[in-house]
């Protein structure tokens, strides 16, 4: 692939060394560049395939790759309004995210899933749709496999399903899924993007080279959605929870029903899934579209929800233990993940919330508990602003923990048979803990620890 001599990977994380081992095979000379210092040169070497013959380079970018640089590939994690990023821009450099480097490598079909929440859940959810009818599936992307590192694997016969974040659509040029879902776009990582315009114009990215013949799947009750799908190019496939459509996925009553156009057909009553809540719901029928968008015949998409366990840490059951469900949604790192996760509870339930200041508001959080929340249970830097908010709305069953240990235990204490625990901090994890997997993976252990 003709992609000049001189290629700087910038990001050794995940991403970058993908990228690298990616491109390791190329007649190219690669630096693999990261501004932090500590990195170890040692260390990424064991993870790069042998065939890397590239050069390291930590702290500043050297004065001579502005002008010695051919292509930048950068990682997701990398603002693109960086200052070394804008220089290298200005020099005529393209840019392309690691997507858009794997996208040029990719074979086969590809589906890609954005939205603020649900993304993960639905694009493993796909995934399984897709395994019912093809055979060679690949699961990447933000889910926690870079893409750069599956696109060797994937056939022109088979599909790829890649989960994209808003960082990643950001430096795309030539993406261009099959099939693309938005699910939603709610307020997050304002900080990166500045404003909500340039968040949502960037998870639009995703369908930006898609043609007349494909389809991009959206959600008819997310107004900001319904506007922006007056510029799409591609044909809409809509998904509702809150109304009967014409065409298109909807629930009636307990069902999930589908619209042809033509005729109602029942897809599944969504007791028989293994995933609940109204969000979980839309979820699946953003699934079920893009099964039937790439023609996995409805015997089988059914087969594959009823099979379906939730993803780790994201409304995850853990256990029962004296008749108490405890639920495991440490992915619930935002005002609108966690109230998600209270909607899902269908009996009184202690929560286990707080953790890192990203600056957000609680009050939208807040208002859900009435009639599902009996006690708030609360740690982290957060502990304090939301303890504050909450008494101001007037819900004052409120206790301080100071440990996940001591939360887990005093839920415990707390819980009356037939009630529910349920971890979602409404706030990220750092802090207290290396990342969200880290805080769930100690709350399920000590719950299948606790006695029964
Ligand atoms: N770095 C720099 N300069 C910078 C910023 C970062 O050199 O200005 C370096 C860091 O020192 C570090 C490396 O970049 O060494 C990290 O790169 P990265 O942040 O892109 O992280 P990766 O390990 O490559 O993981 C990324 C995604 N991370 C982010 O977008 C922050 C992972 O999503 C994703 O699973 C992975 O690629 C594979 O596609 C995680 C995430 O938090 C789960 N995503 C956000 C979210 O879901 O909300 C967007």
């Amino acid at each position: 692939m003709a992609m000049g001599k001189h290629i700087l990977v910038i990001g050794a994380g995940k991403s970058g060394i993908a990228a690298c081992n990616l491109l390791a095979k190329e007649d190219a000379e690669i630096t693999l560049f990261d501004s932090d210092t500590a990195k170890s040169e040692t260390e990424l070497r064991s993870r790069l395939s042998k065939d890397y013959r590239g050069a390291f380079c930590f702290g500043e970018l050297p004065e001579e790759m502005y002008t010695t640089t051919d292509l930048v590939i950068i990682s997701p994690g990398v603002p693109t309004d960086l200052p070394m990023v804008e220089r290298l821009r200005a020099a005529g450099i393209p840019i392309w995210g690691e997507v858009e480097l794997g996208y040029r490598y990719s074979r086969g079909k590809l589906v890609a899933v954005t939205g603020t929440n649900g993304k993960t859940t639905t694009t493993a959810l796909i995934g399984e749709i897709m395994k019912q009818a093809y055979v060679n599936v690949e699961v990447a992307g933000n889910i926690g496999t870079p893409y750069t590192e599956v696109v060797n694997e994937t056939t022109d016969d088979g599909v790829t399903v890649a989960e994209m974040s808003s960082f990643q659509l950001e430096s795309i040029e030539e993406f261009h899924p099959n099939v693309s879902v938005i699910l939603n776009i709610t307020p997050d990582h304002l900080n990166r993007h500045h404003t909500m315009e340039a968040y949502a114009q960037a998870k639009f990215n995703i369908a930006k080279n898609q043609t007349p013949g494909e389809v991009c799947v959206l959600n008819y009750e997310d107004e900001r959605l319904r506007a922006m799908s007056e510029t799409l190019k591609t044909k809409v496939f809509w998904f509702s929870s809150g109304r009967v459509l014409k065409r298109g996925l909807y629930l009636r009553g307990d069902k999930i029903c589908y619209n042809d156009g033509v005729s109602e057909i029942e897809v599944i009553d969504v007791h028989e899934m293994n995933i609940i809540g109204r969000h979980n719901y839309e979820n699946a029928m953003a699934a079920i579209a893009a099964g039937i968008a790439l023609s996995v015949p409805m015997d089988r998409i059914r087969e594959a929800l009823r099979t379906f366990v939730a993803v780790a840490h994201r409304i995850e059951y853990t256990a029962t233990k004296n008749g108490v469900l405890y639920y495991n949604d440490s992915k619930g790192t935002n005002p609108d993940a966690s109230i998600q996760a209270v909607r899902a509870m269908d009996r009184p339930t202690i929560l286990i919330g707080g953790g890192y200041d990203k600056g957000s508001v609680y009050e939208s959080w807040i208002s859900e508990f009435p009639g599902k929340v009996r006690t708030l249970l609360l740690m982290g830097q957060t502990a304090d602003k939301i303890e504050a908010t909450a008494r101001r709305m007037g819900f004052t069953d409120i206790e301080r923990v100071s440990s996940m240990q001591e939360a887990v235990e005093r839920a415990y204490a707390l819980a009356k048979p037939g009630e529910a625990v349920l971890l979602s901090p409404c706030c990220a994890s750092w802090g207290m803990f290396k990342n969200y997997e880290e805080r769930g993976d100690l709350f399920k252990a000590l719950v299948r620890a606790l006695p029964d």
